[in-house]
């Protein structure tokens, strides 16, 4: 694999073709910012009454009557339809359905309202309102102007605040927040988890300069002699300094802005590459003269050999695990440091070295705990199942998350594999669909494996059975999810097989599970039993040691029990997928410990390879 340069004009292309909001900036805890983050007072909304008349007509922007316009009465006989109080109030960040039993079910519109002061500390400033995640439309509005909308549920964006908008004082920012599913959106209207709506990630105001960095990249050459990277400027002003240093490799580069984009390329002697051994952070700064910024950044190279995936230039095995970004103990969504402490921690008492972040981009705090934990990340768009192949429009939503994705982490030396979908049926229009969405992924990144959950033909009789979906010559690593033992026979029928793929090139196991409810005994045959799982993974693992020599890893479905409406068995599953190794309660199953004494095995034998 070569290391190219990460196409920033691609990315400005897409965002502006798909969406109205503004470029993402990028590592925002390292700018000036003023959070929003807190209570936020919502109206329930199913009928659209904030946003459309009577004749079910769009309001115009100063109809009285429309939710982001004020909801005070001008005088006592002014008649007002709708009011924000504090008793309708909701945490930001959290989805609304774990909080009030009144959302658990709810699929649709709510209105939110923030009431904030803010005086720019420089009127020249730029001032950016940014979202870390909104599901899954988002249309914002700042005292009674729409400053634009945005699509997808787990992806990042921003908004510039225009000065003519913003006031000092009790600026009301309204938001309208609508999870319905459609067929046209990405995801459509079939998944296997929880709906979770709301303004879901950390809401905050970003004050930067005039003149400011807009986005960076530092990557390690293959070579490991080099350090390659460039860094973006909101405005291009020719000769502009840009300066890069590393301290501690006492490195201090200066640079000319060539364009918006300047490329810089800086020798080093020796380096300590980031690894899940070793997970080695520099710190970065870069600035110019109005704007600095401080990073962390780990270095390491990432490539396929052969049929090999090497880390650092060794062959690595994948002790993976796939997590879906929620709290099963308290049945919500992820999005603190902490919770991603928590399960990534879990990961790694499982002896993983990997993370499969199913089935969509998860938050920020995740692959940053990632980088200073040493777990190797694949990141996901929820291209999931069923989607509208034949729609362009779809098409070029699923590729406005997969940009907003790549923008955000792309400095992220955990993240080493972007996945563009999960088990999306084979035939021509989803070839085509899926393979312009791999070749987006290269062109913006090709210093990443790129891939995506396939799925196993088993229409063969024969013992082996075969990967050989199309989508197989477009990828780099072959992966795929099978359930032999659980959607198909019984475990005593796993280690009849083993799978291959027709193409010559790394193999994967991108999900594998049963499911278990915690501390329900039986014997092995009973299904939903903790034996029953146990069992699956003992005879999964036998199956493991016969895969032929291009398998370089495994992360099973999945880490913890989650919420799903698919799963109405009234006494094994109440509306949980209870596939986890670890329960509703956070109590880890029998199963959890068979994977994690076959890791501790795995994770021995590479390291005696390796040494
Ligand atoms: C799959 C899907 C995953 C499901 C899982 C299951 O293949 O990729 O999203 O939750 O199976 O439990 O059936």
């Amino acid at each position: 694999m070569r290391l190219k340069i990460f196409s920033v004009f691609l990315l400005a292309a897409i965002a502006i073709s798909g969406h109205s909001q503004n470029e993402l900036i990028t590592n925002i805890a390292a700018r000036k910012t003023f959070s929003l983050d807190g209570k936020w007072q919502y109206i329930i909304d199913p009928y659209e009454t904030g946003f459309t008349d009577y004749r079910f007509k769009e309001r115009s922007e100063k109809d009285a009557e429309a939710y982001w316009n004020t909801d005070i009465p001008a005088n006592r006989s002014d008649r007002k339809e709708h009011g924000f109080i504090a008793k309708y109030s909701l945490n930001v960040p959290g989805d609304w359905n774990s909080q009030d039993a009144k959302f658990l079910y709810y699929e649709g519109t709510v209105w939110y309202r923030k009431l904030f002061n803010y005086k720019k500390s420089n009127a020249s400033n730029h001032l950016y309102l940014y979202f870390g995640a909104v599901n899954y439309k988002a249309d914002v509005y700042l005292n009674g102007h729409k400053l634009g909308q945005h699509k997808g549920g787990f992806t990042a964006f921003n908004f510039e605040v225009p000065d003519s908008i913003l006031k000092e004082e009790n600026n009301n920012l309204v938001v309208k927040v609508d999870n319905k599913r459609y067929a046209d959106e990405v995801p459509a209207l079939n998944t296997d988890w929880w709906n979770y709506g709301g303004i879901t990630r950390t809401v905050q105001l970003i004050e930067l300069p005039q003149n400011f960095i807009q986005d960076y990249s530092l990557q390690l050459a293959s070579s490991g002699q080099t350090i390659k990277g460039w860094v973006k400027l909101n405005s291009f002003t020719p000769n502009e300094k840009i300066t890069i240093e590393i301290p501690e490799l006492k490195i201090k580069k200066i640079i000319n802005a060539e364009n918006a984009i300047s490329n810089f390329s800086i020798n080093i002697s020796s380096i300590q590459r980031w690894s899940p051994e070793d997970p080695k952070l520099y710190n970065v700064v870069i600035s110019t003269a109005s704007n600095l910024i401080r990073e962390k950044i780990g270095f390491r190279n990432i490539e396929i050999k052969g049929t090999q995936v090497m880390l650092n230039g060794k062959p690595i095995f994948m002790r993976g695990i796939s997590i879906h970004a929620e709290v099963p103990q308290e049945v919500r969504r992820s999005y603190s440091k902490a919770d991603a402490e928590m399960l990534l921690g879990w990961a790694k008492e499982l002896n993983c070295n990997m993370v499969r972040l199913a089935h969509y981009p998860h938050d920020e705090n995740m692959v940053r705990v990632a980088d200073s934990l040493g777990i190797l990340v694949w990141s996901e768009i929820p291209v999931y199942w069923t989607i509208d192949f034949k729609n362009a429009d779809v098409l070029a939503k699923a590729k406005s998350q997969l940009s907003e994705m790549i923008t955000r982490d792309h400095n992220r030396a955990s993240i080493i594999i972007w996945s563009v979908g999960n088990e999306t049926p084979v035939n021509e229009t989803r070839n085509n669909f899926m393979h312009s969405l791999l070749s987006t992924a290269k062109l913006m990144d090709s210093s990443r494996i790129i891939s995506a959950a396939l799925e196993v033909n088993y229409a063969s009789a024969n013992a082996i059975k075969t990967i050989d979906d199309p989508l197989g010559k477009y990828v780099d690593m072959v992966s795929f999810n099978e359930y032999l033992g659980w959607y198909t026979g019984l475990p005593s029928d796993i280690t009849k097989t083993t799978f291959n793929t027709i193409y010559n090139k790394p193999l994967f196991i991108s999900e594998t599970g049963a499911e278990a409810l915690s501390g329900f005994k039986a014997d092995s045959l009973t299904r939903f039993s903790e034996e029953y799982q146990t069992w699956f993974y003992k005879e999964q693992i036998a199956m493991l040691r016969n895969m032929p020599e291009n398998f370089v890893g495994i992360c099973p479905w999945i880490l913890a029990d989650f919420r799903s409406p698919r799963r109405n068995n009234p006494t094994y599953q109440e509306g949980w997928n209870n596939k986890g190794l670890i329960d509703q309660h956070g109590k880890k199953k029998p199963a959890f410990f068979v994977l994690q004494s076959y890791y501790a095995e795995m994770k021995q034998k590479f390291e005696t390879q390796n040494n």
